[in-house]
């Protein structure tokens, strides 16, 4: 299994010295955001987890390898690709075994990330139950991901382009524990409360950590979503992004658009009909993620 492993010079060197390591996923670069402020961004993030005396590892598939920290002429290679794959479990071994350019999805982060043993992983927002799942059986395969694999999943929340609560109720099946920071809410990406409430509140990074060596001791496998609402003064108005929301996706079903090109698809149409407002808020509340994940990684390292 290692020999899929590529560490970077940086990550190798906090797994020897044993300084804690934070996950962050490549899709949010290829298809997440727009060049050049995909890899600005990626870099800003990465260096906002250095200052809190973390170590950031971005994952991505290059050249048959997993890699678990990139370069920053990686992070530009992975930025400019036209054919970057958007890389979620099940395309993990094609990927790999055809030596493509992969871009990982929070459900492929969280397996790589789990053979790298980096039990945090900071994102912007996981993928969920669609609106309409019901007649397109539409669930991101990063639910399944967050039942089965014990890494914490450090997002703001879930975008309303999905069904929030059928999402926190296939969570809940599965036993995956949704908890939020500094407020009773589960929040909504760009917005700070969906209307539905999280599981539990946890505002400290002491608190969080204890939660996991908890579930993890107990055997209690699968990760848990820690939820981190985008900070006010980035978020958007909730009456302005629903309506936006609704149009991306009556485009989506007009055009036919389905599997996995319906996320990258709505999240493009959304920062372009919000004439790339909503792009401000992306950016702000990743880096208020990365910190929030930083602390959580290392009051986690403290425990153990
Ligand atoms: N939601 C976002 N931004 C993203 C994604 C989701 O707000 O960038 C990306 C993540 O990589 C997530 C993936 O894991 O989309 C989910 O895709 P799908 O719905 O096809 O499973
Ligand atoms: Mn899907």
């Amino acid at each position: 299994m290692h020999n899929y492993l590529v560490f970077s010079a940086e990550v190798q060197a906090a797994r020897e010295a044993g300084k804690p390591v934070v996950a962050l996923e490549s899709t949010i670069i290829s298809h997440g955001m727009p060049y050049p402020q995909n890899v600005q961004t990626a870099k800003e993030v990465e260096q906002i987890i250095r200052d809190q005396g973390a170590v950031p590892a971005t994952i991505a598939i290059m050249n048959g390898k997993i890699h678990i920290g990139l370069s920053d002429a990686e992070l530009e290679l992975l930025g400019q690709s036209r054919d970057a794959i958007k890389v979620s479990r099940r395309d993990l071994p094609y990927v790999l075994s055809t030596g493509k350019l992969g871009a990982t999805t929070v459900a492929a982060t969280m397996i790589c990330a789990g053979l790298a043993d980096i039990k945090v992983f900071v994102t912007g927002g996981i993928g969920g139950v669609h609106r309409g799942a019901e007649t397109s059986f539409d669930i991101s395969a990063d639910l399944q991901e967050l039942a089965q694999t014990s890494v914490a999943v450090v997002c703001a929340g879930a975008k309303s382009i999905l069904d929030l609560g059928l999402t926190l109720e296939y969570l809940e099946t599965h036993g995956v524990p949704v908890v939020s920071v500094g407020q009773e809410a589960f929040p909504a990406f760009f917005t700070r409360d969906s209307g539905f409430r999280a599981d539990f509140r946890l505002d400290t990074a002491q608190q969080q950590a204890l939660f996991l060596s908890t579930k993890w001791t107990l055997g209690l496998q699968g990760g848990v979503v820690i939820a981190n609402p985008v900070p006010e003064a980035d978020a958007m108005p909730g009456t302005e992004i629903e309506a936006i929301t609704r149009q991306a996706l009556d485009e989506a079903q007009q055009q036919g658009i389905g599997g996995k090109a319906v996320t990258p698809f709505l999240l493009a149409r959304i920062k372009e009909l919000t004439a790339g407002r909503s792009l401000h808020t992306n950016i702000a509340l990743v880096k208020n993620n990365a910190l929030c994940g930083a602390q959580l990684a290392l009051a986690y390292s403290r425990l153990s």
